[in-house]
């Protein structure tokens, strides 16, 4: 998935169809001259609901259609008959949206299921035709509920990534060369930070056919849950995942330290995010001698004791088939 294509933030303008109107009609028929009043009710107007697709991954397709219509209620007519009900409108949106009011940013709700279908708006409700005001003293009613209108809103989708895997570091770590390294995804990478500024997202191959995904997102600065850089923007984007993969360049000054921010910027954000499954690696070990790797290896174990770690590099490959396997023991925990 390049860059230009990954859409996860877009607004729309939703409306639902009006009620038909109620029909005013009096029987009428060859040898019947008082026919009572027979005119039927308007059709409901369509709902405007929006409905998970396990197939889609972005919101592209929002960024051309902006505009979601559902049809209008028929009118009522004689001899009872309802007005045909407004077709629906159908919005289908990737697995991990969230739907907002655009207005109030209130959630309205999030689509998390396979099959999950929400009525975003109802359509109006059809007018009641003239044959239900009949009463005793009014035998022929000249008059039928017009239908309600339909209703208009704004919202916002946003879409929180989904993947087995996210790539959690500071700008520059490496993390897009790793994603390019285990997968077939081309991230843009380059030596300044903030590079990546949308996510990139990649399958990784796995022994025996199996696999998994990974997502690679921009930086985190220290102060991003207080929205520095482009803080709550890029942390949304890892609270989905069901793991975090912490990725921490050996060229850091102290890694330790390192750590420490990046996990405090999590715990600040959601606190939950730190209930998920995770694992530290040092990246690019190859610019690393002998002993200094060693250094490392030892640092590394007594600082994440309980915590799964590797030293890699994504430039030699080295222990890249290492990390994929304990990744996986991780996903299939
Ligand atoms: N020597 C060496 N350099 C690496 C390795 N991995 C990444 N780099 C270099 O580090 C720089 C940053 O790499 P990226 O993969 O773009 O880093 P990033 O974490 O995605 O950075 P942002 O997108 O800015 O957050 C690039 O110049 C890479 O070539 C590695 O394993 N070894
Ligand atoms: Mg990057």
């Amino acid at each position: 998935m390049t860059e230009g294509n990954f859409v996860d933030y877009v607004k729309l303008f939703a409306s639902s169809g009006n009620g038909g109107k109620g029909s005013i009609h009096l029987h009428r028929e060859k040898f019947i001259t008082k026919g009572g009043p027979d005119g039927g009710d308007g059709g409901r107007g369509g709902h405007v609901i929006i409905k998970a697709n396990k197939h889609l991954w972005t919101l592209y397709t929002f960024k051309f259609k902006k505009h979601f219509s559902a049809g209008h209620g028929g009118d009522g007519s004689k001899n009872r008959s309802s007005g045909a009900q407004g077709e629906d409108c159908i919005v289908e949106v990737p697995l991990g949206t969230v739907v907002r009011d655009s207005e109030t940013n209130t959630l309205l709700f999030e689509i998390t299921e396979e099959h999950q279908e929400e009525i975003l708006l109802e359509g109006g409700l059809g007018g009641r035709g003239n044959w239900h005001f009949k009463s005793a003293t009014r035998q022929t009613p000249r008059y039928a509920q017009p239908g309600r209108e339909g209703t208009t809103l704004q919202i916002t989708l946003e879409l929180k990534v989904l993947a087995d895997v996210g790539l959690v570091g500071f700008p520059n770590a490496g993390k897009s060369t790793l994603l390019a390294a285990l997968t077939s995804a081309k991230p843009k990478i380059a030596d300044y930070e903030f590079t990546t500024l949308k996510p990139n997202l990649g399958i990784v191959e796995y022994r025996d056919y199996r696999s998994f995904v990974m997502a690679d997102i921009p930086g985190i600065i220290e102060g991003a849950a207080e929205g520095k850089g482009l803080g709550h923007y890029f942390l949304r984007h890892i609270e989905r995942n069901s793991i975090l993969l912490f990725v921490i360049p050996a060229d850091v000054k102290d890694v330790k330290e390192a750590f420490e921010v990046l996990y405090n910027e999590l715990k600040k954000y959601n606190h939950e995010l730190l209930d998920k499954e995770y694992m530290v690696v040092l990246s690019k070990a190859d610019l690393l001698d002998e002993e200094l790797k060693k250094e490392y290896t030892e640092e590394m174990n007594s600082l994440f004791k309980e915590i799964p770690h590797l030293i890699i590099s994504s430039v030699t490959q080295y222990q890249l088939i290492e990390l994929k396997d304990v990744l996986w023991k991780l996903i299939t925990k």
